[in-house]
């Protein structure tokens, strides 16, 4: 059994293979034009939107994701949510304007992800959510394992009960010749299990000395889109040269109802 379904575009009739199979993942290979790609990557790291993760030391981003909301006590901080649900329009112009003459891979995106099931994005109070960000990982940083799941962030939110599979989308920019790889554990945790795992003094990740040997590598290629289970344990292996751009987001999928997405 295959662990990445090679596709070139997100169905109905996929999402619904991908569920009755072993498949951790969906890859489109060259999703946008490698050399288009890294044309984009560089024009993002120009970007004067670039920025700090307020709670990932060294990751950079254009773009707030919902995790950096949380404050020290890992609790939504109330005026961190409302500046990132104010800002969401103006990062999301920033990404488009920074790919000029290039467009938004994100257009592509949306496009293909709405053309058979609908696709939208999440509100939180009648606001919309960060519908994706760009990520920049430095040289020699390393994205420790963990995973992401919308129920354990906002319980409250109706569709996080409601959503079947999550899924981590991302779009390759540009890789690093060594280092950066994506790692999935196939391993389904327990609560109780995964509380054990923590990595002490971590917000959010896994001691990988605590966890068996990560059972995949996905290769990937710049202008690559991947989707793969988010709530899976994975991690970004430490990046040994240059740096590593993507363009990330959460695809929500429930059997009948649109697609929806944020981050
Ligand atoms: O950059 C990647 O390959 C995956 C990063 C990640 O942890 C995610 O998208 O949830
Ligand atoms: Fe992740």
């Amino acid at each position: 059994m295959k662990s990445i379904i090679e596709a070139k575009t997100i169905t109905k009739a996929l999402l619904e293979e991908w569920c009755e199979s072993e498949a951790i993942g969906i890859r489109i290979h060259g999703f946008i034009p490698p050399d288009e790609a890294l044309e984009i990557a560089d024009r993002l790291l120009n970007s004067k939107s670039l920025s700090n993760y307020q709670n990932i030391q060294k990751m950079l981003s254009i773009g707030q994701s919902f995790f950096e909301t949380y404050g020290l006590d890992g609790n939504t901080d109330p005026v961190a949510l409302a500046n990132y649900l104010d800002h969401v329009d103006y990062f999301q112009n920033e990404i488009r304007s920074s790919c000029l003459p290039y467009p938004s891979p994100l257009d592509k995106l949306w496009k293909m992800l709405d053309a058979d099931m609908g696709a939208e994005c999440v509100s939180i109070d009648g606001q919309s959510m960060t519908p994706a960000l760009v990520r920049v990982f430095p040289e020699y940083y390393e994205f420790i394992p963990h995973n992401d799941i919308l129920y354990r962030d906002v319980p409250k939110l109706k569709i996080s009960q409601e959503i079947k599979i999550q899924f981590a989308m991302n779009i390759y920019l540009k890789n690093s010749p060594e280092g950066g790889k994506l790692q999935v554990w196939k391993q389904h945790f327990s609560e109780v299990e995964l509380q054990q795992l923590s990595l002490a003094g971590s917000e959010f990740g896994y001691d990988r000395n605590k966890l068996p040997l990560p059972d995949i590598e996905i290769e990937t290629e710049p202008g690559d889109l991947l989707l793969f289970d988010s709530t899976l344990i994975h991690a970004v292996t430490t990046i040994k040269q240059g740096v590593r751009v993507n363009i990330s987001s959460f695809l929500g999928y429930q059997p009948g109802m649109p697609l929806v997405y944020w981050i």
